[in-house]
């Protein structure tokens, strides 16, 4: 807001803040229906809707024709709509945890404050349509559940999501934002305890495990054009979608696949093709991490 409150234009594309500036305003509906399922369960769905108003970029000012500066303006509108299951187990019992689904869709017309100077800083054209803003997620699972008994507890917790969104690159100068989407993700942790008395102490003796499915996925990539190019030309070869080409789908539909991916001839899809991810020097640090054990003791005094 009080960015370069000056208005000192010294630097290449100067970007000015704007006093003026209104708060975004949020106009939110939310309707949910609770259940209680006998004494232990309860079952709650809620639908949402929300319009954000106003919500911040940035618009040019030219003073001559070489000369302009960038202003913070409420430029932009999102909106937000879905629905969320929950289901819900209280403890006592062997049983207990919480499990939820959301069904979401955000769309508007910048996903960040920054995004329309970063447009217009590289020479393209503003769009005024609506698309998918950057953290459009359609489904998230989230699950957390307990198993209890007598002085054993293991808690496993997981989190799915599918694709988050990122814009195709080289479109020319208008971009239509946020079409693509990544794969989905998941994160899995579990932690076992079990409680014993040392002496007059109490022990907990716990192993807990990180990335429980041992599962190599990805949230970024190394470089996108590559990923994007790779992953765009399997979708077009690849008419049954399990992420191979192979000869029964004919043997010129499997050769213009190789002819782009083996470039050293050897038969087989080059790994940085294959995982396209890594980008083209085969980065090895896109994945989350594999997964992992820790054991240990806690004792209270
Ligand atoms: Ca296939
Ligand atoms: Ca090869």
């Amino acid at each position: 807001m009080y960015r370069n409150i000056n208005w000192d234009f010294s630097g290449a594309f100067p970007i000015v803040g704007n006093p003026n500036i209104l708060p975004e305003t949020t106009t939110s509906y939310e309707l949910g229906l609770r259940r209680q399922l006998g004494l232990s369960y309860r079952l709650e769905v809620k639908g949402f809707y929300k319009d954000i108003q106003g919500l911040i970029d940035t618009r040019q000012t030219w003073i001559q024709a070489n000369q302009y500066y960038t202003m913070h303006i409420n430029g932009d509108y999102g909106n937000v709509r879905g629905f969320e299951l929950i289901l819900l187990r209280r403890p006592p019992g062997l049983f207990f945890g919480e499990l939820n689904y959301t069904y979401s869709v955000a769309k508007g017309k910048s996903s960040s404050v920054g995004q329309g100077y970063i447009t217009e800083w590289s020479g393209n054209i503003v769009p005024t349509f609506e698309s998918y803003l950057e953290w459009d997620q359609r489904h998230t699972f989230n699950a957390n559940v307990n198993l209890s008994y007598k002085n054993f507890l293991a808690t496993m917790a997981a989190n799915f999501g599918s694709g988050t969104r990122y814009t195709r690159p080289e479109q020319g100068r208008i971009v239509v934002e946020n079409t693509e989407t990544y794969p989905w993700y998941m994160t899995s942790n579990m932690r076992v305890s079990y409680k014993l008395k040392l002496g007059k102490y109490n022990a907990n003796l716990f192993l807990y495990i990180t990335n429980l499915f041992d599962l190599q996925r990805f949230r970024q990539v190394n470089d996108l054009n590559w990923y994007h190019q790779y992953q765009q030309l399997l979708s077009q070869f690849d008419s049954n979608g399990d992420g191979e080409v192979t000869n029964s789908y004919g043997q010129e539909n499997f050769f213009a696949y190789m002819s782009n991916v083996d470039l050293d001839h050897d038969g087989k899809v080059d790994d940085n093709k294959l995982y396209p991810e890594r980008g083209p020097y085969m980065h090895p640090a896109v994945y989350q991490e594999g997964r992992r054990f820790r054991i240990g003791i806690t004792i209270g005094f």
